[in-house]
């Protein structure tokens, strides 16, 4: 037995230098069985998706906390951003891009060394009064990007609803590049003092934000139910004193078939880097 586990382990490990499974996705998003509404508020369909922490912080560990979950569905994907921040400016309403969230995709996990190459590569910064940032990829995204930002107790809620540009109808299975930053204005002098993020950058030092180096995120399933929705029966009617037709089921409305897993997971995560230089250089925009 000890032989065979010895076996075992030893076999799985040349599977792993083979790169049979090696690289799983590092986040599967759940099929948005109903799609949330997009006004800041959590649905209760955002329970059924893990949280992204990102918990790589650089510079300040008092920096705002919180997670974010992401749903998809064939036409969209869906981020919920849930930041505490008890540094915001006040009125908010005075300061853009000081308190802010940022998400990093790349619809084809293209680990292209750059945002320029493929228009499925583009960034989604959107900050707690509820601005966007075009800063970097394709900025088709900014014309079809929906999202809404609410205030609360103790920080501010996101809800986002991103159109893909390149992969609709995206299937179950397939793999983008994600990363998601962020940032905190700590001493409210409307300047960013510390960011965290989900894609490690320890050790990278000398790297700059690229598709290359985002982490990955894998499409789930779609569920049974969704796939082949379950009539609704007819009420049992009272045994009629003549004979009449019986009545007929409605068919099932069509519901998308599962698409093959495209196998697609190959990506690697490796990390950027960017100096607190070349970091998150913020075009301001005007209000
Ligand atoms: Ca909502
Ligand atoms: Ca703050
Ligand atoms: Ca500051």
């Amino acid at each position: 037995m000890k032989k065979f586990v010895s076996l075992l382990i030893t076999v799985l490990l040349i599977s792993s230098v083979l790169g049979f499974g090696v690289f799983a996705a590092d986040y599967t998003v759940p099929f948005a069985t109903t799609e949330p509404k997009i006004d800041g508020i959590i649905d209760d369909i955002w329970s059924i998706a893990e949280e992204i922490i990102p918990a790589e912080i650089h510079d300040d560990e008092d920096m705002c906390t919180g997670y974010v979950k992401l749903l998809w569905t064939p036409e969209a994907l869906y981020a919920l951003e849930v930041v505490k921040d008890s540094t915001l400016l006040d009125p908010p309403d005075e300061a853009t891009f000081t308190n802010w969230v940022d998400l990093w995709i790349s619809e084809k996990n293209t680990q292209t060394d750059s945002y320029d190459t493929d228009e499925g590569d583009y960034h989604v910064g959107i900050d707690f009064t509820g601005i966007s940032m075009p800063y970097t990829g394709n900025p088709a995204i900014h014309d079809v990007v929906e999202f809404k930002v609410n205030l609360t107790s103790d920080g501010y809620i996101t809800e986002v609803k991103i159109p893909f540009l390149t992969i609709a109808p995206a299937e179950p299975g397939h793999v983008i590049g994600f990363n998601v930053t962020f940032n905190d204005d700590i001493d409210k002098d409307g300047k960013r003092d510390s960011y965290a993020t989900w894609m490690e950058q320890e050790g990278r030092e000398g790297y700059y934000w690229s598709s290359t180096y985002l982490n990955t995120v894998i499409f789930g399933d779609i569920p049974t139910e969704t796939e082949e929705p379950v009539a609704v029966e007819e009420p049992a009617a009272e045994a009629p004193a003549e004979a009449a037709p019986a009545p007929v089921a409605e068919a099932a409305p069509a519901a998308p078939a599962p698409a093959a897993q495209t196998g697609d997971i190959s990506a690697l995560l490796v990390l950027v880097s960017v100096t607190a230089a070349a970091g998150i250089a913020i075009a301001k925009k005007e209000r």
